[in-house]
């Protein structure tokens, strides 16, 4: 089967860029260039260069695995976007130009932020990718990747050890700023990233951390698309349908939005164009994503799980957890104000809609990693809203309670668990030494201040509340657990 690259494009009966992609120079190095990027970013900047061209080629950046460059360079950084809905849309694309391994060779990724055309980093790194106290949302000095760019500032490991080693080979060689723009899941996403990357620049040179602080801007964005890990399924439905193998296919839902801080010190794609929002203040639209959408998945991704569901398709087929996504969203709608002219109550008809897509092989384990850099601002912010509303907040204890419950790392049935978190081993130790337990295993999580801050140790009341929740599953099994919060 032939493999998508530059000379095969020309003979695919698909959309496909419409600029002259030889001529585009790099404008964005993004860093953590997996699946989402290059469905949500990649595909807006795309649009922008299909619509007026301009030299917004993108340098992606991998920080761990090269896997997606081992995609994508026998392909010229072509990859096909396949939305699935009611029906199924591949389009290429061509923005990508090509993917740098950062253990392999970090100068190459120094070099690459430091190139004159370059006017903005951008970045998708996940919440852990950032390096940060979640419950503060600043710098973590001991994590040992932050050690590590301390000591070896001109070889990091970590997102800001590349961001600050690349502003200071621009600062040295007299170039103007860029504009760092995270589109992770964050709340505050530009002034975390700020925070990180001037800490970090602060112990490496404090001169270069004031010239950050003068003169590059860090825009917050809240970014929505929900796009699945490929699967070689789906790789094998492109090549049965289309005639052409992509290792480097994404798949997404048609949804797509993006909300992005107007705070840019450098050029920047005119995104707007492809759809984007370009605003003041970002707060309100990323408060309520992450609270209603990535707070539903969250909570789904766990009791769906432990209910068996391998899907969030498949979670959404059971009217139980349907009803439980929507009281949930009641609930957490209650702790935030919504953007100017918002409509709240048809988005979140709308997500119920969006999970339930099923074209879309949404894993309930993929959403359920790293709940420890998740869990903070999709489920605690609310939490915290809820009590001082003196408001219902046993949907939250049964939430946690999944949650503490999933990270014990064996199933309803006795099968084992793959826990992927950076407290995995914290939460092991735990479940060992309170095991049945329940109030002690509560009582040990809400200890953790770097997820739980210091609010929620003293609240009894919310820790019984999780403990007999966390009883109830152990005893009956999460979906009685659930009838029970249902009143069913
Ligand atoms: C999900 C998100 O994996 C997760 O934690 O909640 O990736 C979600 O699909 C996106 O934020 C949707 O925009």
């Amino acid at each position: 089967m032939q493999r998508l690259n530059s000379g095969l494009v020309a003979n695919l009966n698909i959309p496909r860029f419409t600029y002259d992609r030889a001529s585009v120079l790099p404008g964005i190095v993004h860093i953590g260039i997996g699946a989402f990027h290059r469905a949500h970013q990649a595909f807006y900047t795309e649009t922008v260069m299909n619509q007026s061209g301009g030299n917004w080629g993108i340098i992606g950046c991998s920080l761990r695995s090269p896997s997606v460059q081992q995609q994508l360079a026998p392909q010229d950084g072509l990859y096909t976007v396949l939305e699935r809905g009611n029906s199924n849309r591949p389009q290429i694309v061509g923005a990508v130009q090509k993917v740098l391994v950062g253990p392999d060779d970090p100068a190459a990724i120094i070099q690459a932020i430091a190139a004159p055309t370059i006017k903005i980093i951008s970045l998708t790194i996940t919440e852990k990718g950032y390096c940060h106290e979640p419950a503060r949302g600043t710098l973590n000095l001991d994590h040992p990747d932050i050690q590590h760019d301390i000591r070896h500032p001109d070889r990091p490991k970590t997102a800001p050890g590349f961001i600050v080693a690349g502003l200071r080979q621009r600062w040295k060689n007299g170039l103007p700023p860029v504009s760092v723009m995270s589109c992770d899941n964050l709340p505050n996403s530009g002034a975390v990233t700020r925070a990180v990357v001037t800490s970090l620049a602060e112990t490496i040179d404090p001169e270069l951390a004031q010239w950050i602080r003068d003169n590059v801007s860090f825009p917050g964005t809240m970014i929505d698309r929900i796009v699945p890990a490929t699967t070689e399924q789906d790789i094998q439905w492109l090549e049965n349908e289309y005639g052409y193998r992509d290792e480097g296919l994404v798949v997404a839902e048609p949804f797509t939005q993006w909300v992005i801080e107007d705070d840019f010190c450098s050029e920047r794609p005119a995104w707007e164009n492809a759809g984007a929002l370009l605003v003041k203040d970002v707060a309100h639209y990323e408060t309520m994503k992450l609270r209603l959408l990535n707070g539903s998945h969250s909570l789904l991704a766990y009791s769906g799980y432990l209910a068996s569901y391998a899907t969030i398709y498949q979670v959404m087929q059971d009217a139980d957890f349907v009803a439980l996504t929507r009281r949930f969203m009641t609930t957490a709608a209650t702790t935030f104000s919504a953007p100017d002219n918002f409509d709240v109550a048809a988005y979140q008809q709308q997500l119920i809609d969006r999970f339930a897509n099923p074209g879309l092989q949404h894993k309930t384990w993929q959403i359920a990693m790293d709940g420890s850099q998740k869990v903070p601002q999709r489920w605690l912010n609310s939490l915290r809203g809820v009590i001082a509303q003196n408001g219902d907040t046993r949907i939250f204890a049964f939430a946690l309670a999944a949650w503490i419950r999933f990270v014990r790392g064996v199933d309803e049935k006795g099968e084992s668990i793959i826990v992927s978190d950076p407290h995995a081993a914290n939460f092991a130790t735990i479940w060992q030494e309170h095991g049945k337990d329940y109030d002690a295993v509560v009582k040990a999580f809400f200890a953790q201040h770097s997820i739980f801050g210091s609010d929620f140790q003293e609240n009894l009341l919310i820790q019984q509340q999780t403990a007999d929740w966390l009883r109830n599953i152990a005893n009956n099994g999460v979906k009685k657990a659930l009838r029970d919060l249902l009143g069913n």
